[in-house]
């Protein structure tokens, strides 16, 4: 569990740097039980590795995650790494995507890009996105650890796609997790190891934001009312601010026979002004 000084510490290093490693966040056998998962759900759906550079010859990515196995569903409720997006966007933020990230032995390093690239905002700007990748195995020099360029979310423009910068590789014991701030350039090095490379992305985005993955469409009504409600907000059951995503003045949460949800904005506004007027008599 994180204490109030550690989620500062993180928040402080992210604005800094640009990213931040939570050592030892999952604990081995959280670790063990989610690569077993992955492996079993692998050879269950005949999944197939990535078909374009980018996303890795060698790579397989499995997409949606939450919908194969409800361990997944710790993923992006942990602890030890919600607090901290919280804290750096607010506690209505979104879950943007969440998807496995294998690399096979062979596997090419990836160019370096920014997660946001190809969202039209002057740079450098506010973060927006926060991506949490998670160490299934010992992350080293020669599976693929994830290359960033520290200090990079405060350039004024985006890498060129398919330069070669100068990188640092993000090295880490299975367990920890690396947390950026999506605008930070980097990229998944190249395995030339014997083994696979195991990690997850899961990144949030704020909520009047548009997701990566269409949660609401692609995971289905009768998984997402299984859910915590907390992951049931994160996949967009949400309202931002009370405004952004109601659906006839409702919160969407009610959809998945949850009591009454948020209060529109302009209800609230008038609730408000009842109760001080209330108050006054
Ligand atoms: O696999 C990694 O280490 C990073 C992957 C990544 O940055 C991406 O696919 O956008």
């Amino acid at each position: 569990m994180l204490s109030e000084a550690d989620i500062q510490g993180h928040v402080d290093r992210i604005r800094n740097h640009g990213y931040t490693v939570i050592e030892a966040a999952a604990d081995s056998k959280l670790v063990e039980e989610l690569k077993a998962a992955l492996l079993r759900i692998e050879h269950e759906h005949n999944l197939g590795l990535a078909r374009t550079s980018f996303e890795g010859f060698k790579t397989l990515r499995i997409n949606n995650l939450l919908i194969y196995d409800d361990l997944f569903w710790e993923v992006p409720l942990h602890d030890n790494v919600l607090p901290i997006v919280e804290r750096m966007l607010d506690k209505e933020c979104l879950l943007s995507s969440f998807c496995s990230l294998v690399l096979g032995p062979g596997q090419e390093a990836q160019p370096i890009h920014e997660d946001t690239q190809l969202i039209p905002l002057p740079r450098p700007h506010i973060p927006i996105v926060l991506n949490a990748i998670w160490a299934l195995s010992d992350f080293t020099g020669k599976n693929g650890a994830t290359r960033i360029v520290p200090g990079s979310h405060k350039y004024d423009h985006a890498p060129e796609y398919g330069k070669e910068y100068e990188a640092i590789t993000a090295t880490m014991p299975a367990g920890g997790v690396m947390l950026f701030d999506s605008a930070l350039w980097h990229g998944a090095g190249a395995n030339v190891s014997n083994e696979r490379r195991f990690a997850f992305s899961c990144a949030y985005c704020w909520g009047w934001m548009r997701q990566q993955e269409n949660l609401q469409l692609g995971i289905p009504r009768e998984t997402a009312r299984r859910f915590p409600r907390r992951l049931q907000e994160l996949c967009g059951y949400s309202v931002y601010k009370g405004q952004f995503g109601h659906i006839d003045n409702h919160d969407p949460i009610e959809l998945l026979g949850r009591d009454r949800g948020k209060r529109m904005v302009w209800e609230a506004t008038d609730v408000k002004k009842a109760r001080v007027a209330a108050a006054k008599h």
